[in-house]
């Protein structure tokens, strides 16, 4: 059976391409969750893409991923990345292997955006690389949990 990887986007990602191109450019939500999905298959992984606009939501999202033992979180946590301990603490509990993205670098933005509160419960984080951040992310994810592109060969 394919391993689950969840990939969570939190308030506002649901407006993608909508608004603000200039900061998040023109893909939209759903052309996100197909580049996941493809990425994903590509290494015999499924993802399973979800979008909540409720911190409560987004960390019943994570107990569900560690519930039907997923192998790994992508999360775009949006603004909550930077006031959320509740989905830090959830994302510590679940201790499934997590990389966090952001499509616009969050360091050379705001000050109230420099700190995320995922990314210290995250074994890695991207930032500033658009939406192929979540494609990056997903490669290292792969490469950290042992899935392998389909028809290569595991190297001895
Ligand atoms: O760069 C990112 O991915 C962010 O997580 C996006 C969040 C922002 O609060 C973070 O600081 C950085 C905001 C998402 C809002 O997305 C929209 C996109 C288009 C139109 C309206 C909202």
């Amino acid at each position: 059976m394919a391993r689950t990887i969840y990939v969570l986007n939190g308030p506002n990602l649901n407006m993608l391409g909508t608004r603000e191109p200039e900061i998040y450019g023109r893909a939209t939500l759903a052309d996100v969750e197909k580049l996941c999905a493809d990425t994903a298959a590509g290494f015999g992984l499924t993802a399973d893409c979800r979008q909540s606009n409720g911190e409560g939501e987004l960390i019943d999202f994570i107990h569900d991923a560690h519930a039907k033992r997923a192998a790994g979180i992508v999360i775009n946590a949006g603004g909550y990345s930077h006031t959320s301990i509740a989905l830090h603490d959830a994302l510590v509990a679940a201790n499934i292997p997590t990389v966090e993205v952001h499509i616009s670098n969050i360091h050379a933005r705001e000050s109230f955006r420099h700190h995320s509160f995922t990314a210290s419960a995250a074994f890695a984080s991207l930032c500033g690389f658009g939406i192929d951040g979540y494609r990056l992310a997903i490669d290292g994810l792969a490469a950290r949990i042992g899935a392998v592109k389909s028809g290569e060969k595991v190297k001895p």
